[in-house]
């Protein structure tokens, strides 16, 4: 039986792997930064949910904190203009969407696509992290859950309202989910996470969450693949 491949070790030290971790380390602040306006947004657009919205929002300033600690760590200076054009067409989405007071579509784009995004890159980070930042980011990834899990239990309260809005949220903003896996792909292989892995982790999460919103299979697997061949 051949032996269980040994994990290479990784140099977290070399410049090659440095120049990565300033673009990926910069995406993630950059997105957990955004998530902070989106959910302080969202509680603006839900009075109902105030409370419950801001200490979501609370979480995401933590999590942008503690990766600016990993950056810190490894001495690494994030590349934020890098991040803020790779996030720019997913945030003006966002934005105009808060503009029209279009709840479903802000929950799809920030509940949805990038929590089950976040969920899925974090989840392939932790195991080939340096140890500084594995912890960190095991302590992210679990409020990650909550946030995925407030716009499930939101979109399928209104379920039958909403279907269709969903729908075409998720066909306006997914292409845009590919793309951006295409750009990141280089930097992530220098940290050891391949891009397959990637796109399978955010398709397992993202359909889970559609069917849990109450899409059939059918319909998940016909949003899930939208935007995947124009992009690769
Ligand atoms: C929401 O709470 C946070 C949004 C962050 C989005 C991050 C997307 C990350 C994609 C880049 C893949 C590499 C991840 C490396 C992990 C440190
Ligand atoms: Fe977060
Ligand atoms: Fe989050």
């Amino acid at each position: 039986m051949p032996q269980l491949e040994a994990t290479p070790t990784i140099d977290y030290q070399s410049d090659t792997y440095k120049d990565a971790y300033s673009r990926i380390n910069a995406i993630v602040i950059e997105g957990e930064n955004e998530a902070y306006d989106n959910f302080v947004k969202l509680a603006e657009m839900l009075p109902e949910n105030k409370d419950e919205l801001i200490s979501l929002a609370k979480m995401e300033r933590r999590h942008a904190k503690g990766f600016q600690a990993c950056g810190r760590n490894l001495e690494v200076t994030p590349d934020m203009d890098f991040a803020r054009e790779f996030f720019s067409k997913l945030h003006g989405n966002f934005e105009k969407a808060a503009e029209e007071d279009d709840i479903v579509t802000c929950l799809v784009i920030q509940a949805l696509i990038i929590e089950c995004f976040a969920i899925s890159a974090y989840n392939i980070y932790i195991p080939v992290a340096d140890d500084f930042a594995r912890k960190i980011t095991e302590g992210v990834v679990k409020d990650e859950y909550t946030h995925l899990n407030y716009g499930e239990e939101w979109l399928k309260a209104n379920f039958d309202d909403v279907k269709e809005r969903i729908e075409t949220a998720n066909r306006e903003n997914l292409p845009l989910v590919w793309k951006m896996l295409n750009q990141v792909e280089n930097d992530a292989r220098v940290l050891n996470m391949e891009k397959e892995e990637l796109i399978e982790d955010f398709t397992i999460a993202y359909g889970e969450a559609l069917a849990n919103v109450g899409f059939n299979t059918r319909e998940t697997v016909r949003m899930l693949t939208h935007g995947l061949r124009s992009a690769a």
